[in-house]
């Protein structure tokens, strides 16, 4: 189903006064969110404060773990990306002008990932909610939350110039780092833990074939590279970049430049250009809100934590944050048990740290940090070139690494 026919089905589904879970924000983590509820028989009205197509334009995330593909299929909206996404077995790390392949799958009993866009994992679900006619507001201004300390919350927004007000039982706060429901919440309840990072990353995305089989982390005297893709005839390219840089500062010919400059010979050699389709700069940072809950109120997703995306664990986490809480809510709907609910925040932030370890890990492994932060100068550069020479020689070492990057198991 073609996106044009998204925003018609969403404003001809009429938006009921009271429903069981409001959800603010359709990234993925709102979607999935109510795909699950909706297939439980859980009302759920989704409020989003962008139109379908800007969310769909926003390029970020790549790789899916199994726990992603698990949740995908059990909502329902498998299909394409089994179809369409590529299973990767391993990925390469370059340094000190050659690679190294950690085979995964070896180390792990056989688990892979997915490269898959996450724009792809959203027009998907975007497509289920429409075809099943879910209440959903596209476009939702000034979403703002009531009472969700107690059990009768309520959601209110402005839609077209009408002002609308929704009563609910619960609010899922999946509204990313910048949304309204965290920022709803007293700052003597909740405390916010930040490590902001001393570089960025430029990345670019065109039709031009991958460097390589598989992705290629590069640790680089220039700086931080990566080769992704998102599909054999789309990649997704990145380098570290300055704070200070601004897009137009980079030209397409610069960027194919530096990042050539940053790869191995053979990588160098393999490397196909063309223009840009897309070309933004991310800021990073590691970021984690405690606890999670809130009375009526869940966060998830990037509502509750940032990770840096060396990692590849950002979408990761927030589809792990929807299997705790739509498990939930299920539980709570069909048994009016709380016992989920209660120990959501636990159970989800004992996940999110981990997954912040890694992402802060693999960031401090493979960036260069100016003079004066973090692994600096010569000495810092040469720790990480010692540290990622025994790594890709040990296989406890590498074993580590695969463990993390194909996603850790569940605590249930
Ligand atoms: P999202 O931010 O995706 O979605 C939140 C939604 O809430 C948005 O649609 C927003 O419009 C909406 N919203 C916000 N405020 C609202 C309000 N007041 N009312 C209603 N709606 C509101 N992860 C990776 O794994 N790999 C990557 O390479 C990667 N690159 C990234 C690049 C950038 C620039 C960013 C910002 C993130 C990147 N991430 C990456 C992380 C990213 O993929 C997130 O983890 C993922 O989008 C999380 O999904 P959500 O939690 O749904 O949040
Ligand atoms: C991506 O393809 O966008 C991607 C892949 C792996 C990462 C980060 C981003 O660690």
């Amino acid at each position: 189903m073609l996106l044009s026919t998204l925003t018609p089905i969403a404003m001809t589904t009429p938006i009921p006064t009271r429903t069981q879970v409001v959800i603010v924000g359709a990234g993925p983590a709102g979607l999935l969110l109510g795909q699950l509820l909706a297939r439980a028989g859980i009302d759920n009205v989704l409020l989003e404060q962008r139109s379908g197509e800007y969310v769909l334009g926003r390029i970020r995330a790549g790789v899916l773990e199994q726990v992603c593909i698990d949740l995908l299929d059990e909502a329902g909206v498998g299909e394409r990306m089994h179809r369409e996404g590529l299973v990767h077995h391993g990925i390469e790390l370059a340094f000190g002008g050659a690679r190294h392949r950690i085979d995964m799958s070896a180390l792990t009993g056989g688990k892979t990932v997915m490269v898959y866009g996450q724009t792809e994992v959203t027009r998907d679900l975007m497509d289920a909610r429409s075809a099943a006619a879910q209440p959903t507001v596209y476009e939702a201004a000034d979403v703002a939350i009531h009472d969700f300390d107690s059990d009768r919350p309520r959601v209110s927004y402005t839609k077209d110039g009408v002002r609308h007000e929704i009563a609910c039982d619960f609010i899922a706060g999946c509204d990313g780092f910048h949304g309204v429901c965290r920022a709803s919440v007293p700052a003597e309840r909740i405390q916010q833990h930040e490590r902001v990072y001393p570089f960025g990353w430029l990345g670019i995305l065109a039709d031009v074939p991958p460097v390589a089989d598989e992705l290629i982390y590069s640790n680089h005297e220039r700086g931080f590279a990566l080769c992704s893709m998102r599909s054999k005839t789309r990649v997704r390219h990145y380098v570290q970049c300055s704070l200070d840089d601004k897009v137009e500062d980079w030209s397409d010919a610069r960027f194919w430049d530096e990042l050539r400059s940053r790869l191995d010979p053979a990588a160098a050699a393999a490397l196909q250009t063309g223009p840009s389709i897309e070309k933004s700069i991310a800021p990073l940072r590691s970021f984690v809100a405690e606890p999670m809950r809130f009375g009526s109120l869940f966060l998830a997703g990037d509502a509750a934590h940032i990770v840096p995306p060396t990692g590849a664990k950002g979408l990761n986490l927030a589809a792990a944050d929807v299997r705790y809480l739509s498990r939930a809510f299920i539980e709570f709907y069909a048994d009016r048990s709380r016992a989920g609910i209660d120990d959501y925040s636990r159970k989800a932030l004992r996940r999110v740290w981990k997954a912040e370890r890694f992402s802060w890990y693999m960031t401090s492994l493979l960036h260069k940090f100016p003079s004066g932060a973090g692994d600096s100068g010569a000495v810092g550069h040469r720790m990480q070139t010692a540290e990622l020479d025994w790594l890709v020689h040990s296989t406890a070492g590498m074993t580590a690494l695969a463990e993390n990057y194909v996603g850790l198991p569940f605590e249930d």
